[in-house]
């Protein structure tokens, strides 16, 4: 993909070692009252449950069992905090997954004001990275999402997630009515990073993606 030039050599390297050095899970917030103060810039990550979040943290620290990976998916209702480096560089804000079925009226009302809240007032915040599954593209309920980031002005880029799971002709067309949707939405950078967890496919890519935005 020739977007994949966004990044040289020199910036996925500098990606490279930013992440070398020690990621350690911080904080669990179940609402804002809880999340630490703002002393380091700061990277979240949305996305629908099972999308592959968890495991997408994972790979860009290069750890097994850093956030946890589950097959129930709709556990995690909290804001997740990770240090990156020591003394802290930066952090890694996971995001309570959305989007399940089954949800409880009263959970998907939580979700929102945490999440709405968080974006509008967390001034360390640079950018929000959305995941999206290559399998289903831009769904109904992520667009509630883009539409809180876009309202909130807080930029944000699209990652496609288990690439490894398409066909190289279908992710194409996913990662193009992706791009045009994106191209539509004001706080969206135009360029989707297409990702897999599993090979390892566009990790480096998405921690450069990560450098560039706190620095
Ligand atoms: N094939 C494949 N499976 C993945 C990938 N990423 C996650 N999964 C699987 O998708 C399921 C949900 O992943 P998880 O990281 O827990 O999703 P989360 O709910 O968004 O945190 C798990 O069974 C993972 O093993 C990927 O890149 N490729
Ligand atoms: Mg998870």
């Amino acid at each position: 993909m020739s977007e994949d030039a966004a990044f040289g050599p020199e910036a996925i390297e500098a990606a490279r070692k930013a992440f070398a050095g020690p990621v350690s899970f911080l904080k669990s917030a179940p609402a804002l009252d809880f999340i630490p103060d703002a002393i380091a810039p700061e990277v979240a990550f949305a996305g629908r449950s099972n999308v592959g979040k968890s495991s997408l943290l994972n790979a860009l620290a290069g750890r097994n069992a850093l956030a946890r990976t589950s097959n129930t998916p709709g556990r995690t209702q909290e804001l997740n905090f990770f240090d990156v480096g020591d003394p802290v560089a930066f952090r890694l804000v996971d995001m309570p997954g959305y989007g399940f079925a089954k949800a409880p009226k009263d959970v998907v009302k939580k979700w929102r004001f945490l999440v709405n809240d968080f974006l509008r007032g967390r001034d360390v915040l640079k950018r929000a990275l959305v995941l999206i599954d290559a399998r289903h593209g831009i769904k109904e309920v992520d667009r509630e999402i883009l539409d809180m980031l876009d309202k909130a002005a807080v930029s944000y880029r699209l990652v496609m997630t288990k690439i490894d799971k398409i066909k190289p002709t279908e992710l194409a067309e996913v990662m193009a009515a992706t791009a045009a949707e994106a191209r539509k939405r004001p706080a969206a950078h135009p360029e989707i990073l297409p990702t897999s967890s599993e090979t390892g496919l566009g990790i480096p890519e998405l921690r450069a993606a990560v450098i560039e935005a706190i620095g």
